[in-house]
């Protein structure tokens, strides 16, 4: 950032306008073999969600493929998405849980 000084007074002569980082979905992909309960209970402890919302995105992962947890900066999807996988894995479970960008 870039000031001059007059009579002591400092000015700001060029602020800087960042565009806003990109918000990235995260989103969980459906398998024939992750309980349903769990995928509420992922959804309510890492996505905060209130178990009625939860069991609804559970149902729309069931029926469609996919559905959306969240939208998070890059870092904090990043996060999401490994603690998810490793959680899952550690209990013998196949969920998948991915990225992308939100255009
Ligand atoms: N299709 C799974 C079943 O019938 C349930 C399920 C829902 C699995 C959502 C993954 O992301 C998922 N037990």
């Amino acid at each position: 950032m870039a000031a001059r000084h007059q009579d002591d007074i400092a000015v700001v002569t060029d602020k800087q306008v960042s565009p806003p980082p990109p918000l990235y979905k995260v989103l969980l992909l459906n398998d024939d073999f992750t309980p349903m309960e769990f995928v509420i209970h992922v959804l309510e402890h890492f996505f905060h969600m209130a178990r009625e919302q939860a069991t609804l995105v559970m149902l729309k992962v069931h029926n469609e493929g996919s559905g959306l947890a969240g939208v998070y900066p890059r870092d904090v999807a990043e996060t999401k998405v490994r603690q998810v996988i490793d959680y899952a894995r550690n209990r013998q479970h196949p969920l998948q849980c991915v990225m992308e960008e939100n255009e």
